[in-house]
């Protein structure tokens, strides 16, 4: 791997396969039924006006499981580099839901698809929001209205959070680092092509390559490739 020069900025877009290593299992495992059901279908606003109990018991379930496990080596890796090298060259911004990347360290993670931890009203997302351990009080209400409180999670048909600060740190990405990501999901699937589009030297991380044209791939789960992708380059 070539080295970083000095004033290099480094992007870097994770995904589940990020934190499969801490046993939370990736979103389109293969088999990734839930209580009989498609994730992909459980995560939509549709399903959460249908039947709000089956969201909720879907969330709760992957809240109960996160809080269980804890950042794997490729967490730390992430951390230690951004605190290396500061939040201005280095870039983490994640689809996952986990907090796992905050857990280790890193000073500044965007969470794209937001966050497990958080409530937020279905009617209005200026309401304020609330934090939530373990599972969540089906009868409690937004302070603001008399609005549900559903999980603060970007679904499907939504606009995920924090687009400005993404674009704003990828036009300055000398490096685009994709991590355990299959890249199905816009616009996150889209960034890489901007990132190619503006010269930067673009790295994939993921054990089941995607075919994504990546200047380098390498083909190894990232608990493994990030601690030493990250030692050659902190040297
Ligand atoms: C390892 C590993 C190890 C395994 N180490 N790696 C047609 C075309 C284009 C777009 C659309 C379209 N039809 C609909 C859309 C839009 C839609 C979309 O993209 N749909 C696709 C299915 C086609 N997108 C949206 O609706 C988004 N909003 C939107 O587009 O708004 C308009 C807009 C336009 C322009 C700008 C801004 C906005 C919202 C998307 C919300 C996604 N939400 C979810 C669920 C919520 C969070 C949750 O419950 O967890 O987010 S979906 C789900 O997929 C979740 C994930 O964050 C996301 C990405 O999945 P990820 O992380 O890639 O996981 P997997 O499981 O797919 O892959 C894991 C990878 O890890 C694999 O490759 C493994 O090999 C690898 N791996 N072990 C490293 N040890």
């Amino acid at each position: 791997m070539p080295p970083l020069a000095p004033t290099d900025h480094v992007f870097v877009l994770s995904g589940a396969g990020l934190s499969k290593g801490s046993g939370i299992p990736t979103f389109r495992d293969a088999g990734g039924l839930w209580e009989g059901h498609d994730p992909m279908e459980v995560a939509t606003p549709e399903a959460w006006q249908a039947d709000a109990d089956l969201v909720r018991r879907f969330y709760d379930a992957r809240r109960l499981n996160v809080e269980r496990c804890a950042p794997n080596p490729g967490h730390d890796a992430l951390a230690r580099l951004q605190q290396a090298l500061g939040p201005d060259r280095v870039s983490l911004v994640t689809q996952n839901i986990d907090g796992l990347l905050s857990i280790a360290g890193a000073p500044e993670v965007i969470e794209m698809h937001g966050s497990l931890r958080w409530l937020r009203c279905e009617h209005d997302e200026g309401h304020p929001h609330v934090l939530v351990r373990g599972t969540q009080d089906p009868e409690r209400r937004c302070g603001e209205c008399p609005g549900r409180l559903r999980p603060a999670i970007v679904w499907f048909g939504e606009i995920p959070l924090h687009m400005d600060r993404i674009e704003a740190a990828l036009q300055r990405a000398d490096w685009f680092v994709s991590v355990g990501t299959s890249g199905i999901v816009y616009p996150a699937a889209g960034l890489v092509r901007f990132a190619r589009h503006i010269g930067a030297r673009t790295i994939e991380v993921n054990p089941e390559p995607t075919g994504g044209g990546f200047d380098q791939v390498i083909a190894a789960p990232s608990e493994d490739a990030l601690p030493a992708l990250v030692d050659e380059w902190l040297g």
